[in-house]
């Protein structure tokens, strides 16, 4: 197959099999490949790799790479060559399980990071030189434009940067996504840098296609693949319950007049507690909304076409299967509505403060002062990468974390007397969401703060000790302005690890 994709005749000649591409990369190099949230990945020279290096190793040859990306890719990259034993280091996020299990066996290294960082972190030379960038693309112009496809994440970085370049030009995606993205290539490091140029979400400042250089792309493989494309499940109760104390509250903030009728720029995390969130807009008392976000959900889709949201900026789509067919189904329809940008655009902290995103993230555990852990559970074995959430929390206008209030079928509370690792420290935590209540800790101190978040997002069966918990730290605690008891404070989490539960043996 020669696909009508790929329009510039001269590099229609540096078309080949996924294997031929993957011969040319060498063990010990570093690959920038395009997939962010499950999208946008490159789906066969990955696997190609990952199968020469099965070879080489039964061979008795060592061969491992270094792998960057946007974020999270889909079982074709991370699992395929995580599984070949074939990664030896990996940023800035993964949710992949094969290679989570790898990294909490501490067999491979992962750098996980801010997302809105990698880019800049790169042109700094802190992560070292890139020696190959695997990119899926969409199309090629005639001219030898580069099409985006369904994520930008760090392509234009990869691109720019990389060595020697390997395209996957992939004809399942839609031919409408032409003209969706925004290409910013404004950006330098100090003492050059500008502000940027951005007002409002739906300002374009860029341009549609990525240029590169044509003599550094060593290699075109066609491909004919979908994204990963996870279901989502329906809002659970639980799920329904936290979108609901969320929705009551932006309702509250526009009735005394801290937020306008149409909200501010919406940031939604992943999963299925912020799809609930969407699934709640629907029929919520906002309209003429926006988002300035990472990733466009199920949700948003039927927001923008319910009229509900105005539109919609990110750098990836992250879809069900069937939202992913209705797309390519209806892009030409989403096209002017929806723009991609670079994530570290989408995620800039500049853009997120001046805009006033309203950030709502996952958490896996807050303690009661509101120090939220997005990533370690127990304090030690990662679960996916703090992501873009500190790229908005810090900056949003206002910054709300998200969660049941207990995991694994209640062995676990998700308010505990201290995190056991600290991603977002109190100062950028504002809002505190479970399904028992929610939270508002601006203008709080301390001690306010605790008592505010036992009485409301803990779950009863935890809410007694946590109260117990702290009476007791109000009176022995070194120092009383955010009491603790140092001896206790993580004994919470050493009693899990010892007995599968936080709740104490008998109880
Ligand atoms: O594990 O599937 O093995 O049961 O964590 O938890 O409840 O399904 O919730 O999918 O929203 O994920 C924080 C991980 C929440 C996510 C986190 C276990 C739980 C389950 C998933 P199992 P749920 P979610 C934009 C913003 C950081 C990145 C971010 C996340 C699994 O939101 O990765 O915010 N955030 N990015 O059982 C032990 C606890 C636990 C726990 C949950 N207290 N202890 N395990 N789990 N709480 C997106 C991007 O940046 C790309």
């Amino acid at each position: 197959m020669t696909s009508t994709r790929i329009q510039n005749q001269s590099l229609r000649a540096r078309i080949m099999s996924a294997e031929d591409a993957a011969a040319l990369i060498q063990p010990s190099t570093t690959i920038g490949m395009s997939g962010f949230t499950g999208s946008g990945y490159p789906k066969s020279v990955p696997m190609a790799l990952a199968r020469r290096i099965e070879d080489e190793h039964a061979a008795g040859n060592p061969f491992r790479v270094r792998i960057w990306t946007g974020a999270s890719t889909g079982p074709e990259l991370d699992g395929a060559l995580a599984k070949a034993d074939g990664i030896e280091f990996r940023l800035p996020y993964n949710s992949d399980p094969v290679a989570r299990e790898k990294i909490n066996n501490g067999e491979m290294h992962y750098f996980d990071m801010h997302l809105s960082q990698v880019a800049p972190m790169a042109w700094q030379g802190f992560l070292g030189p890139l020696d190959t960038a695997v990119v899926e693309i969409s199309g090629i112009t005639p001219d030898g434009s580069l099409i985006p496809s369904s994520s930008i994440g760090n392509n234009k970085t990869w691109l720019d940067q990389a060595k020697q370049i390997i395209l996957e030009v992939n004809s399942w995606q839609s031919e409408a996504l032409n003209g969706m993205h925004d290409i910013y290539y404004g950006t330098a490091l100090p003492p050059h840098r500008k502000p940027i140029p951005l007002e409002r979400p739906d300002d374009r400042i860029g341009q549609a296609h990525f240029q590169v250089d044509p003599d550094k792309i060593v290699a075109i493989v066609e491909t004919d693949a979908p994204d990963r494309n996870l279901p989502f499940a329906d809002p659970d109760d639980v799920a329904t319950a936290i979108a609901g104390h969320l929705l009551d509250f932006f309702a509250h903030e526009v009735k005394v007049g801290r937020l306008p009728q149409e909200l501010l720029p919406l940031q939604s995390g992943v999963g299925n507690v912020t799809n609930a969130v969407l699934a709640g807009l629907m029929d919520a008392p906002f309209s003429n909304m926006t988002a300035y976000t990472e990733v466009i959900q199920d949700g948003m889709l039927d927001l923008l076409e319910a009229g509900k949201l105005r539109m919609a900026s990110a750098t990836a789509f992250s879809l069900s299967p069937d939202a992913a067919e209705r797309f390519n189904r209806e892009a030409s329809h989403f096209r002017d509505k929806l723009i991609l940008r670079p994530q570290e655009i989408s995620n800039h902290p500049e853009l997120v403060r001046r805009l006033g995103c309203l950030a709502m993230n996952g958490l896996i555990e807050a303690d009661i002062y509101g120090n939220v852990n997005s990533t370690h559970v127990m304090g030690s074995r990662i679960q996916n990468g703090i992501g873009g959430s500190g790229d908005f929390a810090r900056n949003a206008y206002v910054s709300i974390f998200m969660t049941p209030s207990t995991a694994k079928g209640g062995k676990i509370s998700a308010i505990v007397p201290q995190a056991s690792h600290v991603d977002h420290a109190s100062q950028d935590v504002q809002v505190i969401v479970t399904e028992q209540g929610i939270a508002d800790l601006r203008g709080l101190s301390p001690k306010q703060r605790a008592e505010t978040i036992i009485a409301n997002c803990a779950h009863p069966t935890y809410r007694p000790m946590l109260q117990d918990y702290y009476d007791r730290a109000r009176r022995t605690s070194f120092g009383q302005h955010a009491p603790n008891i140092l001896s206790e404070a993580l004994s919470w989490h050493q009693r899990y690890v010892e007995t599968g539960s936080m709740l104490p043996t008998g109880s």
